[in-house]
Order: structure tokens, then C-alpha cells, then sequence
């Protein structure tokens, strides 16, 4: 019978001491101190630990000391105070987070080691010795670093707005954003780098039914198998070059105070996005960064078969409003439009270094479908002698029940474009609230 046990190191508690766990079935729950057949108590399962010199403490992983500078201004345009100019620049520097910390820490939640097991003396329990190679070690080891030359990832974002009162109790503003992110931080496989995929290879697209050799297959694609795929892993978290992201965003919006009867407040915006990123409305359209997280601006491609860099637009618009509609009642309806999400179909393959999800078209190709809602409230108030004050209220949620698919699949396939996600059905609620 083949045979294994498990020597782990379960939290913080027993840090300093590995436990074993014998993995054979009939040798489970034998960790505890137990009289043996012959009446001995056996020794405690416990080895020496090799945890003291793995995890120790780290006071400084790495430290960023930057200068944040902030400028703004503004300008009275008509010199009544009515037209004013504002204009805005600042860079903002990010916290890291515990992200940096893990990325090098043996000290994990889960720690074990699966050794292979000869029970040399026919007991059919474990006896310290009895372990022979190991399978698999989890934790207890790191296989990455950081890059002694990390720097810390910034956006610099500028803003210039007009603001203009039209009326005493209507103004407007329009203006301009725009935000770079710069100096991107991501955990790569510096054994492999891009450089290293360089065997061209013809990748076939199946198209959307995800089928080769139908009628709807794509053209041809031009890929790149890595040059020798027994590559080690040497994961290192380190700045990329070029790894950015920019957004520029048009606003105007305009705000009506409450004065006869009604309040308004209503905005559009627009949105040029230029962005590295694989992971859009449940959609993974390339490989996942190792560990999970380590990676600052959405992923950068790990190899040159990744397409990563996306441009889209986006727009949303909202208007919301208070309208008192006589005897009482106050009516509060709210707008909301949104641009469908930009899509693209992909699909996976097998190169020589393993599976690869391959986005078949830019983000963008496709668009989901717009998203529009309208939710409203309305609000009775009824007075009560001096001080008492019933509010009834009725919310109506999605009022026209749009059913709008919110995330679809990507994926060639028989699923390809169908709806995993709709926006939630028509709700109303009533209420009743009580002041005295
Ligand atoms: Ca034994
Ligand atoms: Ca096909």
C-alpha cells in the first residue's frame, strides 16, 4: 500500500513545532498522546522545527519616502463671481498594502509538507524516522523576492472645470480629468521572459461555437512557444516598463436648488480608457499573476501571446430630482444610463509551456448592452398635534423591469454571449416611519 504522511505546521500557536499527521486512514486522528498495544504511552507526533530560522521577522520589506505635491487654483472669469475657472494637479503615491509583505513571506496560513512513508516496524502508526522523501511542501518556503529597486507605482491626475451660476439657484460645470498611472509593480517569472518565447507558432481561432474546422473559425493568429519549457519558476515582484494606465474623463453637470416646487441634479461623463488589465465582468481573459494579487494595475501580459493593453470608452449618465407634487406627497425619481461593457471574444490552446487563454479580438470589438434604470420614491409626511410626524414612504426599484444582461461570457463556446448576470427584477417597498 502506497503510503504518505503530512508534517504540518497549523498557526501561529504551534509555530515552533511541525506536527505530523498521518495521512493513511486508518492512522488519522493519531496525533494525540495515546497508551500503545504494549501499554507504553507513545511520544507525542511532533518533529523539531525548522521554522525558527524560515520565519524570521522582517521589520523593513521595503520602504518608498516620496514628496506628494498638490497645486490648484482659481480664477473669477467674469468678476462677478459667477464664472470661475479651477484647475487642479496633484500625484498621489499608493499605500502597498500587505500585498508587497506576503510576496515574500514563508510564514503562510497554510503549512505542510506530504513525505512519503515506509512503516518500518509493521506498527501501522508513525514513528518519527518513518518518513522517507518528501511529495510536496506548502509554506515554510518562499519561491519569490522583490526587486531591491521596487519603486512605488503613482497616478499624477490634472483637472481644469468651469463652474458657471446661471440663475441664483442653477449652475453649471463642465470639465476635464485626466489620470495616468505610472510604474506599475507585478510579480513575474523572470525564468521566463518575454524574450524567451520566441519559436513561432500558428494558433488556430475556433471562433465563437469554440469548435475547429466549422464555418465561423477566425483568422489564423501568430503566437510564440517558449524556447524550453522546463524554464524554472523565479517569481520576482518588480516594476515593469510601461506599465500604465491613462483615463481621461469629460464631465458637465448641472444643479437646480430646490425653489419652485422641484430640485434637479444631472451629469454626464465620458471616459477614454487606456488600460492593462484581463479580468472584466467575470470574464479572465489571460493567465491569473501567481499568488493572486501581486499585481498593482490590472496584469500585465506575461508573455507575448497575452493581450493585456485595452482602449475603450465608456459614458454614464445620471439624473436625480425632488418634485413636491402637491398635497404632501414628494416624488423622487432617479435616472440612471450607462454605456454596454466593452467585450471581446477569446478562447484557450495548448503551446508548448502549457494552456494559454488567447483574446481572439481587441476589448472593445463588442459592445454589451446599454444599462438603463429608473428608480423613484415617493414620501407623504402627515403632521400629528405639535410634534408627531408619520412619513410614508413607496420605493419602486428597476420600474420599467429591464432585464439587461449585466456580465455575459466571452468565451468561444456554446455558451458564447449568453447571460450569466441580469440586473435585478422591479422591487417595491413600502414604509412607514413614525417621529415624535
Ligand atoms: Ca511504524
Ligand atoms: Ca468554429
Amino acid at each position: 500500500m502506497a503510503r504518505a504522511i503530512r508534517i504540518e505546521s497549523p498557526g501561529e500557536a504551534q509555530r515552533h513545532r511541525e506536527t505530523v499527521k498521518a495521512l493513511d486512514r486508518r492512522e488519522r486522528g493519531q496525533r494525540r498522546v495515546k497508551p500503545g498495544k504494549d501499554g507504553q504511552r507513545r511520544r507525542p507526533l511532533l518533529l523539531a522545527s525548522r521554522h525558527d530560522d524560515l520565519c524570521a521577522a522582517v521589520d523593513e520589506v521595503v520602504a518608498f519616502n516620496q514628496i506628494v505635491p498638490r497645486l490648484g487654483a482659481s480664477y473669477d472669469l467674469s468678476g462677478d463671481g459667477k464664472t470661475v475657472v479651477k484647475a487642479n494637479w496633484g500625484r498621489f503615491y499608493f499605500n502597498p498594502g500587505v500585498n508587497l509583505a506576503d510576496a515574500i513571506n514563508p510564514n503562510t496560513s497554510d503549512q505542510y509538507a506530504d513525505m512519503n512513508w515506509v512503516d518500518r516496524n509493521g506498527d501501522l502508526v508513525y514513528q518519527v524516522g518513518e518518513e522517507t522523501t518528501e511529495i510536496q511542501r506548502v509554506g515554510g518556503t518562499v519561491a519569490s523576492s522583490i526587486d531591491p529597486n521596487l519603486k512605488d507605482p503613482h497616478t499624477d491626475e490634472a483637472s481644469m472645470f468651469v463652474e458657471r451660476a446661471l440663475m441664483p439657484e442653477l449652475g453649471l460645470r463642465a470639465g476635464f480629468v485626466w489620470k495616468k498611472d505610472s510604474a506599475g509593480w507585478q510579480r513575474s517569472n523572470i525564468a521566463r521572459p518575454m524574450s524567451a518565447f520566441n519559436l513561432p507558432v500558428t494558433i488556430r481561432d475556433p471562433g465563437p461555437d469554440g469548435t475547429l474546422s466549422t464555418a465561423d473559425d477566425g483568422a489564423d493568429i501568430a503566437g510564440f512557444n517558449l524556447d524550453d519549457p522546463t524554464r524554472p519558476a523565479n517569481q520576482v515582484t518588480g516594476n515593469i516598463p510601461g506599465y500604465e494606465g491613462t483615463y481621461k474623463t469629460f464631465e458637465v453637470s448641472a444643479n437646480k436648488r430646490y425653489s419652485s416646487r422641484w430640485s434637479m441634479n444631472a451629469s454626464l461623463s465620458y471616459t477614454w480608457t487606456e488600460e492593462y488589465g484581463n479580468l472584466y465582468y467575470n470574464n479572465r481573459f489571460a493567465t491569473a499573476v501567481a499568488g493572486g494579487g501581486f499585481s498593482h494595475f490590472g496584469s500585465f501580459p506575461l508573455n507575448p501571446n497575452e493581450k493585456t493593453l485595452n482602449e475603450f470608452n465608456n459614458w454614464s449618465a445620471k439624473i436625480t430630482g425632488t418634485i413636491d407634487a402637491g398635497w404632501g406627497l414628494k416624488v423622487s425619481p432617479v435616472v440612471k444610463l450607462q454605456s454596454g461593457a466593452p467585450y471581446a471574444r477569446y478562447f484557450s490552446t495548448a503551446m508548448n509551456y502549457g494552456t494559454q487563454i488567447i483574446l481572439a479580438e481587441p476589448i472593445g470589438t463588442r459592445r454589451q448592452d446599454a444599462v438603463n434604470l429608473f428608480d423613484f420614491r415617493v414620501e407623504k409626511q402627515i403632521r400629528f398635534a405639535t410634534k408627531a410626524r408619520l412619513g410614508l414612504f413607496f420605493d419602486m426599484f428597476n420600474t420599467f423591469n429591464s432585464n439587461t444582461a449585466i456580465n455575459i461570457k466571452w468565451r468561444s463556446g456554446a455558451a458564447f454571449e449568453k447571460a450569466t448576470t441580469v440586473l435585478p427584477p422591479r422591487i417595491a417597498k413600502f414604509g412607514v416611519k413614525f417621529d415624535w
